[in-house]
């Protein structure tokens, strides 16, 4: 029996990322996305024989960031979060540029230029931000390097925060720099990839960045624009840009989906990923779709993530894992394993 592992990758360095509240509705509410959130998947995982986490250790250089981000925005993020003293509370925009022939859209001011790029109030900055988003962005891109090199089946990478609300030039939602896009871009190196979103929020930032790309295929199955954040994308008739027509896929659900119905839904999307044919998959997973998040509205149980991990693995397509969403912080060990569990046992090279 071969033995079936995972290699996962992590960083200490998110730790340093501690947001404590999120202002929504007028009130500062508790910020979910916490360190808390990786330090159990680690333990957790420590405690099977699915994998030896490995511990990245560099930083990449902001070179591989402006290789999909703009540079005026990433050196925006770098001056604000160096800008905040090490005893100062993380700030937050107030001010947004919002598209009015009379806004001038980069202001100068340097915590008055944060809505220049910020869409939400959701993306709070202090002064550990900016090394801990760089140390996410080097877990996915180290995931990604060696996943070519050694010829991986699969990989995990552990980021946090993570990234799938940041498009090339703007960013919110708990997410600063695209991860995920990172990945990918780096995995074009084996031949067109697909990037499939599972987290409960449309992945605006990763739809937008290859809006136009014709080697990169991205679908997105999550709560309904309609009604959930994003509000702005995720709409079924989002089919890509006219480089790329038909090869970006959004399958809106309504509240309370069922994993049952969740798993047709995925169906369906695995579908035209396999037409796609794509060298390689990212998987941008989320385990708000948990039936016990607080802040997603799915119903999917521990069993329903196996069942996503095997539909992912009857693929048959190298596929690197990156950590988005999931804020039931005492249960993403198990829901990983879960999928980890499933994705191991049917995938046949
Ligand atoms: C990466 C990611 O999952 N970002 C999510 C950003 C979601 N922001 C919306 C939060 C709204 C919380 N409302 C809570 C209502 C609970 N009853
Ligand atoms: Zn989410």
């Amino acid at each position: 029996m071969i033995e079936r592992k995972i290699q996962v990758f992590f960083s200490d360095l998110h730790k340093i990322h501690v947001p404590i509240t999120v202002f929504i509705n007028g009130r500062l509410e508790t910020y979910w996305e916490v360190p808390k959130r990786v330090i159990n998947i680690l333990e957790h995982l420590g405690n099977t024989n699915l994998s030896s986490p490995i511990k990245v250790e560099t930083l990449i250089s902001i070179d591989e960031i402006t290789k999909i981000h703009d540079n005026n925005m990433i050196n925006y993020l770098q001056a604000l979060s160096k800008s905040i003293m090490l005893d100062q509370e993380y700030i937050y925009p107030s001010v947004f540029a919002i598209k009015s022939p009379m806004s001038r859209l980069s202001a100068t001011h340097l915590e008055g230029r944060y809505g220049t790029y910020c869409f939400d109030t959701e993306a709070p900055i202090g002064r550990g931000t900016w090394t801990s988003v760089i140390s996410s962005a080097t877990v996915a891109s180290v995931a990604a390097s060696q996943f070519i090199s050694e010829q991986l089946i699969s990989a995990y990478a552990l980021c946090r925060p993570p990234g799938h609300h940041a498009g090339s030039s703007f960013f919110g939602g708990y997410c600063y720099i695209n991860n995920a896009a990172i990945a990918a871009n780096k995995l074009l190196d084996l031949g067109n990839v697909a990037i499939i979103d599972l987290d409960y929020h449309h992945g605006n930032g990763t739809q937008e960045i290859f809006w136009q790309n014709p080697k990169v295929f991205f679908g997105s199955i999550h709560g309904d624009p309609q009604f959930e954040y994003p509000y702005y994308s995720g709409y079924a008739d989002e089919v890509g840009g006219y480089k790329a027509y038909n090869t970006n896929i959004n399958i809106p659900l309504p509240r309370h989906t069922s994993g049952e119905k969740y798993l047709c839904a995925l169906a369906d999307l695995l579908q035209s990923v396999s037409e796609f044919n794509p060298a390689s998959l990212v998987v941008s997973i989320g385990f708000d779709t948990y039936y016990d998040d607080p802040i997603g509205s799915f119903q999917l149980t521990i069993d329903d993530y196996s069942r996503i991990g095997k539909s992912i693995g009857q693929l048959g397509v190298p596929t690197l894992f990156v950590q988005e969403g999931g804020y039931k912080a005492s249960m993403l060990g198990k829901l990983c394993e879960s999928l980890v569990r499933g994705y191991l046992a049917v995938y046949r090279v």
